[in-house]
C-alpha cells in the first residue's frame, strides 16, 4: 500500500512537492489536496488523481489520509501541524515551522505531550549531497576543528518583501544547516546592512549576518534576494588544516564564443531537486515503516525560529543579539 499523502497548500513549493511525491518518490501517492485557490488545487489534483478538499482540517482528519505535507502560508503552519498531532498523523511542514517563537514552542509542547515524534520540518539541505560531503569532511577529523563557515545565499529576484523576510525566509536555511553541519547551537547574531541595491526598493537587500556558535565558530551569511543572475548558494568550511567549498553545482561546463560558462539555476527548486526528492523519499519510507522521522525535527524548527527571531532583533536594533533556546526535551535527544 503506498503512503497516501494529503498536501495542504499547492503554490510554488507545494506543487513541486506534489509532483515529486507522484513522479519521483516510490511507495507514495498524493491522495488529497487543499489550497485557498480551488483552481490551483484542481490543477495539482488532476495531475495525481487526488481528491480536492475544501476544508484542510477535514483533510487532516480523513481516514483515507496517512500523512500530511504542509506548504501553505507560514502563518497557517501552526494550526495545521497541531491538528496533525491531534489526529496522530505524521506531518512534513515546510520551513519556517512557524514565523514566531511562541508558535514553535506550542508545537514542541504538543509533540512532547503526545510522547512520539510526528513532525518533520522541510529543511531539505540536510539531504543535499554537497552538504552531506561537507559534514562528512568535518566529521572525519582530517581537517581539524571548524573555524569559519562562509555562506552565500542569493536569489535571482524577489517580489517586494519586508527586510525581516531575508532572515525568516532565507537565512533560516543557513541557520539550520550551520547547526546541522557543526552539530552545535548558534548563540548570537549581528546583522550588517550595506548599501541597498537599487533593484530592491525599500528592502534592506543585500544583508550580511554573522552568527557565533557555542564553541566559537563564526558563520557569515550574505543574503541577497535580487542578485539578478540566478539562484546561487555556496558554503565554504574553513578548518584548521584545510577548507571545503560547496559551490553552485552544474553538471556541465560550456565553452563557446570565447567564454567558459557553467549554468546557474533559476531558483531553489532546480538547485535542490535532488535534496527535495531524498527528503520526501526518506519521509515516506519512515511513515511506511511506522518509524520516527529522520529529517529536521520540531525542535530543530523551534531552534531555527529562535535564532531567526534574534536576527530580526539584531536588524532592528543594530546590536548583537543572543539567542537563548529552552532546554531540549528528552524526546529530541
Ligand atoms: C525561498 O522562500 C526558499 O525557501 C528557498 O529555499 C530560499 O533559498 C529562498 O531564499 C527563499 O526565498
Amino acid at each position: 500500500m503506498p503512503v497516501r499523502t494529503g498536501v495542504i497548500g499547492v503554490g510554488l513549493m507545494g506543487a513541486e512537492h506534489a509532483r515529486l511525491l507522484t513522479d519521483a518518490v516510490s511507495g507514495s501517492e498524493v491522495a488529497a489536496v487543499f489550497d485557498v485557490d480551488p483552481e490551483r488545487a484542481e490543477a495539482v489534483a488532476a495531475a495525481s488523481g487526488a481528491r480536492v478538499f475544501d476544508d484542510p482540517m477535514v483533510l487532516i482528519k480523513d481516514d483515507s489520509i496517512d500523512a500530511v505535507l504542509i506548504a501553505s502560508a507560514d502563518k497557517t503552519h501552526e494550526q495545521f501541524v497541531l491538528a496533525c498531532l491531534a489526529a496522530g498523523k505524521p506531518v512534513l511542514c515546510e520551513k519556517p515551522l512557524t514565523p514566531d517563537v511562541a508558535g514553535s514552542i506550542r508545537i514542541v509542547a504538543a509533540e512532547v505531550e503526545l510522547g512520539r515524534r510526528l513532525v518533520t520540518v522541510g529543511f531539505m539541505r540536510r539531504y543535499d549531497p554537497g552538504y552531506a560531503d561537507l559534514k562528512a569532511a568535518l566529521r572525519s577529523g582530517d581537517l581539524g576543528q571548524a573555524l569559519l563557515l562562509r555562506c552565500v545565499h542569493r536569489n535571482a529576484a524577489s517580489v517586494p518583501v519586508p527586510s525581516a523576510v531575508l532572515i525568516s525566509g532565507s537565512a533560516v536555511h543557513e541557520i539550520d544547516i550551520a547547526r546541522w553541519l557543526l552539530d552545535e547551537e548558534l548563540v548570537s547574531v549581528t546583522v550588517h546592512c550595506p548599501r541597498r541595491s537599487s533593484n530592491s526598493g525599500d528592502t534592506q537587500d543585500p544583508m550580511l549576518l554573522v552568527f557565533a556558535s557555542a564553541s566559537g565558530v563564526l558563520v557569515d551569511v550574505e543574503v541577497f534576494l535580487n542578485a539578478g543572475y540566478g539562484y546561487d548558494v555556496r558554503c565554504e568550511l574553513v578548518a584548521e588544516s584545510g577548507t571545503v567549498l560547496l559551490d553552485s553545482p552544474a553538471p556541465t561546463v560550456r565553452r563557446a564564443a570565447g567564454s567558459l560558462a557553467r549554468a546557474v539555476p533559476g531558483d531553489w527548486r532546480q538547485r535542490f531537486t535532488e535534496a527535495y526528492r531524498r527528503e520526501l523519499q526518506d519521509w515516506v519510507d519512515a511513515v511506511a515503516a511506522g518509524e520516527p522521522p529522520r529529517g529536521a525535527s520540531a525542535w530543530d524548527g523551534y531552534a531555527a525560529t529562535v535564532m531567526a527571531d534574534a536576527g530580526i532583533r539584531a536588524l532592528d536594533t543594530g546590536r548583537t543579539q543572543d539567542a537563548v533556546p529552552r532546554d531540549q526535551p528528552a524526546l529530541y535527544r
